[in-house]
């Protein structure tokens, strides 16, 4: 490209630097870290004005870990576990975004974070050898390294409705939510979208809002979070123990606390597996998902009888038969979907305040400028709060205009299904490390363990890349195939792969995104640590260095 055709930030100057990051979410920060220990010189861009990512972003009502706070924080610094209490077992959003600001404070980051800078497109230099980056505001930079730290569930979609822009109330995506909290006294209120952060947001909004209606579209199966406060005898147990903490995720499958059983469900008795059931459901935390019989995942039979507990568990809770009913999941089995975790939901619908409306019943046809109409009847509004998810994984990709070699973008690689090795580089995007990326065993992960597994990964990669002069990296289009192929056959025997979700890259309201295609890797996080390092040992093999 010509000196004359560049645009430089406004500042004036094109900076260089040795590495760029995408994100100062979980990822980022802790990417900027590390390389900067290595001696590099790093600048992360972020489109917030503030660290933290998902929790910078996520601050709808009621949004909180469900993974035990303990095992989510950064592990790397004993000093940091060591000075940071959390407040719960399972903290709420504003605690945990309070937690990433102390840690960026703590070891200085955001002198080396550019904030309220979105990256709009990279482009590989081939004669150069690096990345030329280029911002929303006009602004550029270029690096040797890029590495995306976006999140795999960083683009928030909103239905395609007609109409939504005409609403006079308040509203919001729960991914792109008010910074101040908003008071829902006396207001009438629609929560569309019953996943994860839909559960979440109605549990909340039903305790003070005048009046609450739920658009569902389909139900998921919701387990108890059985959250609680963290005393001080507690406190003091989880400091002891923190090393214990991180070496039970690091043995367990997805790294949480809870490892799967290894008994098949139908082998014991019954009455044995519904004591194992109730024992499941009355802990706090994901344990009868991830927890639970192993083969619950693989086979039918298994999951029906996981299934069916579960549906009677909503039959219990649920006073009113007909609304019970519309909540019982009928296309996909227990765990086959993300577990929203919950905190009296279904007791939600007990209470007069709120309403359920089945939108296979009655589809939603316009919002109003006072509302919503749906085929049945016109409801107002006050708040309309769209819990309608992301455009998972690759969504994050697709909204920068990233090209490698031959100026070939990603996108098109990527438009049959990603192709990664590791889920951490791409063949023919040399440079380019793609945190927590498709295919890479952390979108299927007590995430922050799998993001420090990647991150360190990627700093001894650079490391090394450094000690021994080595401008450039990237894999051969073999290792590739190979790895994109043995994501699908870990993937195959799953339940999982046969139901329409974000696991599957299913968005109907992203266009494209309409065929299954799994994005995750469920090898497992110690398989795919071990393949990691594996590779790494053997002088990073499946990569070409120059
Ligand atoms: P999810 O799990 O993708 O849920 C989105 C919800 O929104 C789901 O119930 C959708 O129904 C619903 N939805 C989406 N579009 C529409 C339209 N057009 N009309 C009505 N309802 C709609 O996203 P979440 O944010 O809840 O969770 C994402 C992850 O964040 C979660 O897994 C956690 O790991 C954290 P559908 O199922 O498509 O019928």
């Amino acid at each position: 490209m010509s000196v004359e055709t560049e645009k430089v930030h406004p500042a004036g100057q094109l900076e260089n630097f040795d590495v760029i990051i995408i994100g100062a979410g979980m990822s980022g920060m802790y990417q900027l870290h590390l390389l900067r220990k290595l001696g590099l010189s790093v600048r992360v861009f972020e489109a917030g004005d503030g660290v933290g990512g998902t929790w910078y972003w996520n601050r709808y009502p009621g949004a909180r870990f469900d993974s035990e706070s303990y095992s989510y924080g950064y592990s790397f610094s004993e000093e940091l576990l060591q000075e940071w209490d959390w407040s719960e077992h399972f903290a709420a959003q504003p605690e945990t975004l309070r937690y990433l600001n102390h840690v960026a404070d703590k070891f200085d980051l955001c002198r080396d974070i550019q904030f309220s800078s979105r990256v709009v497109s990279a482009i590989f230099d081939e004669a150069g050898t690096c990345w030329d980056v280029a911002l929303e505001d006009g602004g550029r930079a270029r690096a040797r390294f890029l590495i995306t730290a976006i999140g795999p569930l960083s683009v928030p979609t909103l239905p395609k409705i007609e109409g939504i822009e005409e609403f006079q109330g308040q509203w919001f995506h729960t991914g792109e939510a008010p910074h101040e909290p908003v008071d829902f006294a006396g207001k009438r209120v629609a929560v569309i979208g019953t996943g994860a952060t839909g559960v979440q947001t109605i549990q909340e909004v039903a305790k003070t809002a005048r009046h609450l209606t739920v658009f569902q579209r389909s139900p998921n199966y919701c387990a108890p979070l059985h959250n609680s406060p963290i005393d001080g005898d507690t406190q003091a147990r989880i400091k002891a123990s923190y090393p214990e903490i991180f070496a039970k995720c690091r043995a367990s499958h997805s790294a949480f606390l809870h490892k799967a059983d290894h008994r098949r469900a139908l082998e014991i008795p019954a009455e044995e597996r519904e004591a194992f059931l109730e024992k499941l459901y009355g802990e706090p935390g994901f344990g009868i998902w991830v927890g639970n019989f192993r083969d619950m995942f693989t086979d039918q039979k298994a999951n029906d009888v996981v299934s069916e507990f579960v549906i009677r568990k909503i039959r219990q809770r649920v006073h009113n038969r007909e609304v019970a009913e519309k909540l019982i999941p009928r296309d996909h089995g227990f765990g086959t979907r993300r577990v929203p975790l919950e905190t009296n939901y279904y007791e939600v619908y007990n209470q007069d305040n709120v309403l359920l409306v089945d939108l296979n019943e009655t589809p939603i046809e316009r919002i109003m400028p006072s509302g919503l109409e749906t085929s049945g009847d016109a409801h107002d509004f006050d708040v309309i709060i769209y819990a309608t998810g992301f455009d998972a994984v690759t969504g994050g990709f697709d909204r920068i205009d990233i090209r490698g070699e031959g100026g070939r973008k990603l996108k098109d690689k990527w438009a049959g299904g990603p192709r990664t090795y590791l889920g951490l580089q791409i063949a023919g995007f040399p440079n380019l490390l793609t945190l927590v990326g498709p295919h890479n065993a952390g979108t299927f992960c007590n995430i922050p363990r799998c993001i420090e597994q990647n991150v360190e990964w990627v700093a001894d990669l650079m490391g090394y890349l450094k000690d021994n002069n080595y401008t450039c990296i990237a894999p051969t289009a073999e290792a590739e195939d190979t790895w994109t192929e043995h994501v699908y056959e870990t993937a195959s025997e799953l339940l999982m792969t046969k139901v329409d979700s974000w696991f599957n890259g299913i968005n109907p309201n992203v266009e494209g995104k309409d065929k299954r295609t799994f994005l995750l890797y469920a090898g497992g996080a110690p398989a795919y640590r071990e393949k990691c390092d594996e590779v790494a040992a053997n002088g990073y093999e499946g990569f070409v260095l120059r």
